[in-house]
């Protein structure tokens, strides 16, 4: 696992927990979402959902990541990236490093967790084998109210035949490096696709483009403290952990407006 990661800079799938539980997350998704609307591209989602952090914090899913990057880790995101059916919203090629003002530690693991089936047709994640050890790619800022990414960060001229998808059931995950190109397609299935987007870092990453950025640490010890602590909630939703998600997602979304996402 840890070789293939290292070579390509992803891995998938691994099955973290059971076809049924994943049911039970998503209904519980559903649930808050029926009462404050869709969850979809909101930031550090574990603050206000607990459930999020548990799953976050699964032992199978840390050790994996320990193996990666090493043992003092923080959470940094959380986010729910979800398709509704028959729609044309897709995900353009690009490496999420250039754009989260991060200083160049590079280490730093994106783990996405199935909700709902991604395959082809649901439109899943696709990745670039090897594109990490390629250092930064240029990215364009293309405007296209479709492409999920809020910059339109763009990789042009990518050879689509290197691509390989990374299809998940309900309950797997696919794990990919900040440097690694990735995209998805749209989704053309009847069901939404939904996906549970983790990031971590390394205790001694510095974010560069904020003094007011946070992350909780989930392993090992933080003996850096250069980002604030997360505040975790402590149901599975309440007023108070809706305006930190709020508070959290307008901090996030600044900080990537202010960024120059390798615009060469
Ligand atoms: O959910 C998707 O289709 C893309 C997610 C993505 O870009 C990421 O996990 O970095």
């Amino acid at each position: 696992m840890k070789k293939y990661y290292f070579t390509n800079g992803f891995y998938s799938p691994l099955r973290l927990f059971s076809n049924e539980k994943a049911k039970k997350y998503r209904n519980q998704l559903e649930d808050v979402e029926s009462q404050i609307g869709p969850l979809h591209y909101f930031t550090k989602t574990y603050t206000m959902l607990k459930w999020v952090y548990d799953i976050a914090t699964d032992k199978i899913i840390l050790d994996f990541i320990e193996d990666l990057i090493g043992k003092n880790i923080l959470l940094y995101n959380a986010t729910f990236i979800i398709k509704e059916p028959q729609t044309k919203t897709y995900v353009s090629w690009h490496q999420d490093l250039t754009y989260w003002g991060f200083d160049n530690n590079q280490k730093q693991v994106s783990a996405w967790i199935a909700l709902s089936n991604a395959d082809a047709t649901s439109g899943c994640m696709q990745m670039i084998p090897g594109s990490h050890k390629k250092g930064f790619f240029n990215h364009k800022t293309i405007k296209d109210s479709d492409n999920v990414l809020s910059r339109g960060q763009t990789v042009n001229n990518i050879d689509i035949d290197k691509a390989v998808s990374c299809p998940l059931k309900p309950g797997e995950a696919s794990f990919h490096h900040g440097l690694t190109l990735h995209a998805s397609q749209p989704n053309n299935s009847n069901d939404r696709r939904i996906g549970l987007n983790f990031q971590y870092i390394t205790t001694d990453m510095k974010q560069l483009k904020s003094n007011d950025d946070s992350a909780i640490c989930v392993r090992g010890e933080d003996n850096f403290n250069n980002f604030k602590k997360d505040i975790i909630a402590k149901e599975d939703f309440d007023e108070e952990g809706h305006k930190r998600l709020l508070e959290r997602t307008e901090h996030y979304e600044k900080t990537i407006r202010e960024n120059n996402i390798n615009e060469l």
